[in-house]
């Protein structure tokens, strides 16, 4: 993954073809935006990243705070649509409104990663990005790595409404997880 500025990193990496006008072309501009509260959330979000890789999906990630860098996450939520993405990846820890906030500022999809926080073990960080008040929606995962897991894993499930290729491995990420199931026999 290229890294271009000091808080981002960015996968070129293509979804293969695009239904519609797009048909046939690679997309190597990223398509979703994994923002997270601070450098030390990435340790778990790195795992939303590799997923979207290992799916092919171009994105972007960056160290964006809702408290210590308020206008650059304002500004970063209301231009995300006009730079071509079309779901946001928010997680944060603690008092954790980051996705809350990235969500006041778009109509695109925002997804909440709840980080695992040392204090109360990540259950402040899920109850505030969970408990958003009606009308400015945050679809919320799990705490930690299987969050981050998820939340890549839903925005593959939404680009796959309009890309029948992504819908294709989604179909086979299901069925080798399954296979990996059947063939499992305890010792
Ligand atoms: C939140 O505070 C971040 O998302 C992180 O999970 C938590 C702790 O941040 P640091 O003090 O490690 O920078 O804003």
């Amino acid at each position: 993954m290229a890294k271009s500025k000091n808080n981002e990193k960015v996968s070129k990496a293509g979804t293969g073809s695009k239904s519609g006008s797009k048909a046939g072309a690679n997309e190597t501009k990223p398509l979703i935006g994994i923002v997270m509260g601070s450098q030390s959330d990435w340790d778990t979000m790195r795992n939303a990243s590799e997923t979207l890789t290992q799916f092919g999906v171009a994105h972007e990630c960056k160290v964006i705070s809702a408290h210590r860098s308020p206008s650059l996450a304002s500004e970063f939520a209301s231009t995300a649509e006009k730079q071509g993405y079309e779901v946001i990846i928010g997680a944060a820890g603690g008092a954790a409104h980051l996705a809350g906030v990235l969500a006041a500022h778009t109509t695109l999809p925002v997804l909440g990663v709840p980080m695992r926080s040392e204090a109360l073990n990540g259950l402040d960080s899920l109850l505030a990005t969970v408990q958003m008040p009606g009308g400015i929606p945050v679809a919320t995962l799990a705490i930690g790595k299987p969050g981050a897991v998820n939340a890549a894993l839903f925005a593959v499930s939404i680009l796959a409404n309009s890309r029948p290729e992504l819908r294709e491995k989604l179909h086979r990420f299901r069925e080798a997880q399954e296979a990996k199931i059947r063939a499992t026999v305890l010792t």
